[in-house]
């Protein structure tokens, strides 16, 4: 399955860019598209992204529109099931005091220039994957000390240039059988948030595992081991034993 995975792996941060040659003065010209209108989420009618219905301005968003998934009246929130078009960027939490979040499900792809997680006060944005694959650029994980947010890694790729925190107590990443997937060596970054608790496997009974240049070329990869063998909620002694007594008994 990681080998599937490997196959979406996008690598060109030239994606977005538009490249063309100006001949009046013999140079390449590299400019970012332009931005265009943001789309606000509003759920009016199921959790279905390509709904035009469930979007404020009753148009699905392209790749030049920023994207915002508010707290607040939301009735349902979005849910990403096929490859969409690719948007500008995506911002999931701008209401204080409410929580909002955006599903990635199996067969869901979507490609974005920057992502936040939680991005005004009080606010919390959540970015839950159950399969899919989502490519970004930076995830920032709050704006400031009282923002935060989060990603529920529960399968699926979710692929950064890096990943960036306001605070170490604003935003945690919690792997299951997910993959993060981040730009060149991250060694270091991923095992500070890990020692900060802002990188958890199985919501803390796991191990996380992770390397650079050895799973994919260029990249740190990080992937998650339960040690919860027995799925009691709890890691101990009884693991410890299930885990030897099938590892004594193989042949
Ligand atoms: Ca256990």
């Amino acid at each position: 399955m990681f080998d599937e995975y490997m196959g979406w792996i996008e690598t060109d941060p030239n994606k977005y860019l538009n490249v063309a040659y100006d001949d009046t003065y013999n140079e390449t010209v590299v400019t970012a598209p332009p931005i265009g209108a943001t789309r606000t989420w509003d759920g009016s009618e199921n959790r279905s992204w390509t709904n035009v219905s469930n979007w404020a301005t009753y148009t699905v968003p392209g790749v030049s529109n920023p994207v915002v998934v508010d707290g607040g009246d939301t009735p349902n929130w979005p849910q990403i099931i096929s490859s969409v078009s690719n948007i500008e960027s995506l911002t999931i939490g701008t209401v204080a005091d409410a929580n909002s979040y955006l599903g990635i499900e199996l067969g869901g792809k979507i490609a974005v220039h920057n992502t936040t997680l939680g991005a005004a006060a009080d606010s919390k944005g959540t970015l839950w994957m159950a399969g899919g694959y989502y490519v970004t650029g930076i995830l920032q994980l709050g704006v400031d000390a009282t923002s935060y947010g989060q990603v529920n890694l529960y399968d699926g790729v979710l692929q950064a240039t890096t990943i960036q925190r306001e605070a170490v107590d604003t935003g945690l990443i919690n792997i299951t059988q997910g993959r993060l997937v981040l730009t060149g060596d991250q060694l270091n970054k991923v095992s500070g948030w890990e020692a900060n608790g802002n990188l958890v496997a199985y919501g803390g009974f796991g191990e996380l595992v992770y390397d650079y240049d050895d799973r994919l070329a260029g990249m740190t990869v990080v992937s998650a081991i339960s040690m919860d063998f027995n799925k009691d909620d709890a890691v101990d002694v009884e693991d410890l034993a299930l885990f030897v007594s099938r590892w004594l008994a193989q042949p």
